[in-house]
């Protein structure tokens, strides 16, 4: 699937564990949605993740999403962490508990590492919380020279359940 002329697809990590995760999740789909500049053209479906790197706090929720856009790497890391501020993110230390956690895993073909955006994320392919949804939606899609569903195949993936299997769960009330 090609995107409009302009437009370049960019992958979505999304994740949180306090306070109503699926909810804000799908707010800030909804967000990204709405704007002119952004079309969210697949969403994965939603996971129920144990922690991971830190592992004394909550169970978290997880998906991914594809974003059909025409901003750029830097303003889209923006726009998402204006989301985040939005939703009262208390970013109290890393990897702890989070409302809402937005990280962009790729755009198009880019490859960047500059001092505020790395792209694809660093960490994505270690982890099963973003590797398995993400192979919902783009299991073709390369990383690093190898296709997300033959990343999936290295990464633990214990103890991720589905927590609702309809694509449309971020478009519900
Ligand atoms: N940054 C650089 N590249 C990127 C990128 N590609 N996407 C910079 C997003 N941000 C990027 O972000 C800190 C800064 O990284 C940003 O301001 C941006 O300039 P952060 O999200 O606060 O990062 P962090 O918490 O320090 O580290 P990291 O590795 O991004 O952690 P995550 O992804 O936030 O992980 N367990 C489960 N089961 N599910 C989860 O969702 N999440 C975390 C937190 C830990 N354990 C988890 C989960
Ligand atoms: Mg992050």
């Amino acid at each position: 699937m090609s995107p409009e002329a302009g437009f370049q697809i960019a992958a979505l990590g999304l994740g949180g564990n306090i306070g109503e995760p699926r909810q804000l999740m799908a707010q800030a789909l909804q967000a990204l949605d709405a704007r002119g500049d952004c079309r969210i053209t697949a969403v994965s479906r939603l996971y129920k993740t144990p922690p991971w790197g830190k592992l004394d706090q909550a169970d978290f929720f997880n998906a991914c999403a594809l974003v059909e856009t025409s901003v750029e790497p830097v303003p889209l890391l923006d726009l998402c962490l204006d989301i985040e501020r939005g939703m009262k993110r208390v970013r109290i230390e890393r990897w702890g508990p989070r409302t809402i956690d937005l990280d962009v895993l790729t755009y198009g073909g880019v490859v960047l590492d500059s001092d505020r955006l790395i792209l694809p994320h660093p960490r994505m392919t270690e982890r099963g919380f973003v590797m398995m949804p993400l192979a919902d939606i783009a299991p073709e899609m390369m990383i690093r020279g190898r296709a997300v569903e033959a990343w999936l195949t290295q990464v633990d993936v214990a103890g991720i359940e589905v927590a609702d299997a309809d694509p449309k769960w971020w478009r519900q009330p």
